[in-house]
Formats: C-alpha cells, structure tokens, sequence
C-alpha cells in the first residue's frame, strides 16, 4: 500500500491520500488524516476498509513530497561504483572513501531540511559555482521515531562533484543547496527489506527531448543492510518525528557527463514508481 501527499487543481492546501491498486488516490481528509506523521507512528491497516473516502483520479492530483517534519539524511559509499567514482574524482581524500567502504560506521550525512525538499515535477538544482553536477538515484528509506523501517520511496541526493573531489570537507556544500534533494512520488509501506533488495533503481536523464544517459542497478548490490544504515542513524539521536535517509547511489555517470539546466531526470524504482524531475541553476 502507498501513502502519499499531493494537492487538487489550484489549491495550496496539501492533502494526505492512500493509493489504491486502481491507481487512485483516496483522500483522508474527510478520516481527520491530516499529516503523514501519526500514520508512520501507528500504522494504516484501519483505515483500508473506509469504503467512503473521496477517489481520485492520478489525472486530478498533483503529489507533494512525501515528508512533513522528518529531518532528511543520507548514506553514502554505499555501492562499490560510488566508492570508485569518488576515488577517481578525489584529490587528497581517496583513501577516506576505501576506509568507509569497509568500515563497521557507514558514511551518514545531513542532507535537507523537510521543507527544502522538491518534489515530483519540481525543479532539482545544480549549483552556479559548480562545474560538474550530477543526480544519485537513491533508495530513501522512511523511519518512524523508533528508527524502524516503515516504508521507501525513490531520492535524488543531487551533488556537484568537483567541489567533493576538490576537498572532503567541502561535502556539505557539495550536497546542500537550495532544491539539492527530491523525493516522491509516494511513500511504499511495509517495506520487508529482502524482497526490496529485489528491486532495480534506473536511472534516465534527456536534454531537448535526447536520451543523454541512463543505467541501471540492482539494490541487492547495496552493501549495507537497512538496519545497519538505520542503527547507526539513531544512535546518540533522537528523531521525534522520524526520519528519511537516502541510501546511496550505485548510479554513477562517466566523468564526461555534467547536468545542464533543462535536463529532464527520471529516477525508477520497481516497487515504487518513478520519481520526474527538471534541472535548474540556484
Ligand atoms: O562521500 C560522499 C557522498 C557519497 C554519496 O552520496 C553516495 O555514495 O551516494
Ligand atoms: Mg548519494
């Protein structure tokens, strides 16, 4: 079942709906649902049987990112294609990215605020000061405050390469930026994490309506387990509303490849769905 935000016609006001196998979203509103929160604390399964709630056509509805309060993280050096990409594009720090790789921490980083996040149709930002940006296709696991697994959607952890490879501790700025992070369309519930690693993340980026680049991965390829990545994240922490935490890229493209303003990026998850975005200069 798949748990989403979206908005009607020219209304600002951002509803929470259920979306069903007719691919319809039903509305909670009329069920007091207003917030995504409460619902990943507690679970939805009593609200399946309401028969009444309003149906929505895909056609009618424009959906929102899937995150409220949560504060957003993100792993990285996740895949061994991400190691080896951020080895090459490195000058001093390679060996950082080899030690992580194999170490018991992962790399977990801060990545957005709930309300910086764009989402489905939006624009992604690639910075002015950068000369290589690149989208990371991510797995985003979504954490209720206990740190457990309720359910994935797809993210984009948008990052300007050169300014990571120049120096490591300039990641924040490689990584935070306004618009740097999208999530959508919807929120995936119930995620078991054996049948997840069953599915393939890919990767379609078009400039002027031309296939520029695509790829693809099995998640199965991802290095460390969901528990892993949620544990460390909640050690020493507290996330009263939960959390979103991105879970690497094993997506990379060759280091000819730079995103241009216009660029249409299309992130699939079998499982999910597909997660559209345009690209645009901040
Ligand atoms: O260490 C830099 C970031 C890694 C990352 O974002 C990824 O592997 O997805
Ligand atoms: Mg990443």
């Amino acid at each position: 079942m798949r748990l989403c935000r979206f908005k009607t016609g020219n209304s600002d006001e951002v509803r929470v709906g259920l979306i069903n196998n007719n691919l319809e979203v039903r509305d909670l509103t009329p069920a007091g649902i207003t917030q995504l929160g409460p619902l990943l604390e507690s679970g939805i399964t009593r609200f399946e049987t309401r028969e009444a709630l309003p149906r929505l056509p895909f056609s009618a509805v424009q959906f929102c990112a899937p995150v409220e309060q949560q504060e957003i993280w993100a792993a990285g050096v996740t895949y061994l294609r991400s190691k080896t990409a951020r080895m090459e594009e490195s000058n001093f720090s390679a060996t950082a990215y080899d030690k992580v790789y194999a170490a018991e921490r992962p790399e977990l980083f801060f990545k957005s605020m709930p309300d910086k996040v764009v989402g489905p149709g939006d624009a992604v930002g690639i910075r002015r000061d950068a000369r290589w940006n690149v989208p990371e296709p991510e797995l985003a696991l979504v954490l209720n405050s206990k740190g457990r697994v309720v359910g994935c959607t797809i993210g984009n952890d948008m990052s300007a390469r050169d300014i990571e490879g120049e120096n490591l501790l300039y990641l924040p700025q490689a990584k935070i930026y306004s618009r740097s992070c999208a999530l959508g369309p919807w929120i995936e519930l119930g995620a078991d994490e054996a049948a997840v690693r069953q599915w393939t993340v890919r990767l379609a980026i078009r400039r002027n309506s031309s296939a520029v680049f695509q790829a693809e991965t099995p998640l199965g390829r991802m290095k460390r387990s969901f528990a892993e990545l949620a544990g460390f994240l909640f050690r020493s922490q507290d996330f009263p509303h939960g959390a979103v935490l991105l879970t690497g890229t094993g997506i990379v493209p060759p280091d000819s490849f730079n995103l241009q303003a216009g660029d249409e990026i299309e992130i699939e998850i079998s499982g999910i769905g597909t997660l559209q975005n345009t690209v645009t200069e901040v």
